[in-house]
């Protein structure tokens, strides 16, 4: 068990409104300001998806390296891009994500329900996202929403071998309508499943937030938080902000003596080249 934990935020998302959640970071400005509020509060890495004027989700190319710029000029944060965008994202756009050449990027090992929709991640085209991060080093994330896409990860690496930066590190997103259930004994059956020598985060969805939090802490994973994920702080009290997701994270995991990890600390744990 590492002596630390990773708490990754995710501040936006590509579902929430914006003209129903005042709060959600959606221009460069809002996003920059926040991401360095979660710094301070102690998130290593930020993982982005972008609006356009309209604060609708966009993979546009240009707002993406800009983004990435300005993450990298104003924080020390680990960027990682978003290549799931919106259930509406052509897989050429999603594809395209990486020539923003971010240090990570997010890599969905399967296609799962997502409440009303579907999130469409199709072995060719995970196989082809793959293989340009590693062309490109850039470092994956693997989105984990059942237990089926842990087999996937585990075929993946079989057949094209380990990720840029050698490291097989996962995300456990649990209680999507469609995926696995966010609770302890899901969380449990997943993690028995990972490739030896992964690492796994674990980010629990709406109601599930708590519960996979508290599982993953006291099964030695890491963390994802923020308002992707999460719109409701506690019963009848909406989140403000992603800070204080992030705050409350690294409180709990101070209490298991597993303080937050730093963003270089970060860099070297996922395999990261530092591009500063
Ligand atoms: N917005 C979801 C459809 C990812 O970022 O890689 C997909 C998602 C996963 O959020
Ligand atoms: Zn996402």
């Amino acid at each position: 068990m590492t002596p630390s934990t990773l708490i990754a935020v995710a501040p936006t998302g590509a579902e929430a409104r914006k003209d129903v959640i005042t709060a959600l970071p959606v221009t460069l400005e809002e996003l920059i300001t926040e991401a360095k509020r979660c710094q301070e509060s102690g998130a290593a890495v930020i993982h982005v998806h972008i609006r356009d004027q309209a604060a609708l989700p966009t993979l546009d190319l240009g707002r993406l390296t800009e983004t990435v710029a300005a993450l990298r000029e104003s924080t020390d944060l680990v960027v990682q891009l978003s290549t799931g965008g919106a259930v509406t994202d052509t897989f050429g756009d999603r594809l395209r994500v990486l020539d923003a050449r971010p240090d990570a990027c997010s890599l969905t090992c399967g296609t799962v329900n997502f409440g009303d929709d579907v999130f469409s991640n199709p072995w060719p085209f995970m196989c082809e996202l793959y293989q340009r991060t590693q062309q490109l080093g850039v470092v994956p994330e693997f989105e984990l929403f059942d237990l089926g896409h842990v087999a996937a990860l585990c075929r993946l690496l079989g057949e094209f071998g380990p990720p840029a930066g050698g490291h097989v590190h996962c995300d456990l997103v649990m209680g999507v309508p469609g995926g696995m259930p966010g609770d302890a004994a899901s969380l449990v059956a997943a993690v028995a499943a990972l490739p030896a020598g992964a690492t796994w985060s674990a980010t629990g969805v709406g109601r599930a937030t708590l519960p996979v939090m508290f599982a993953s802490l006291a099964a030695g994973g890491h963390l994802r938080v923020g308002m992707e994920d999460t719109l409701i702080f506690a019963r009848g009290r909406p989140v403000g902000g992603n800070a204080e997701l992030v705050a409350r994270a690294a409180v709990l995991a101070s209490h298991a003596q597993r303080p937050p990890m730093r963003p270089d600390q970060a860099r070297e744990f996922l395999g990261v080249k530092d591009r500063r």
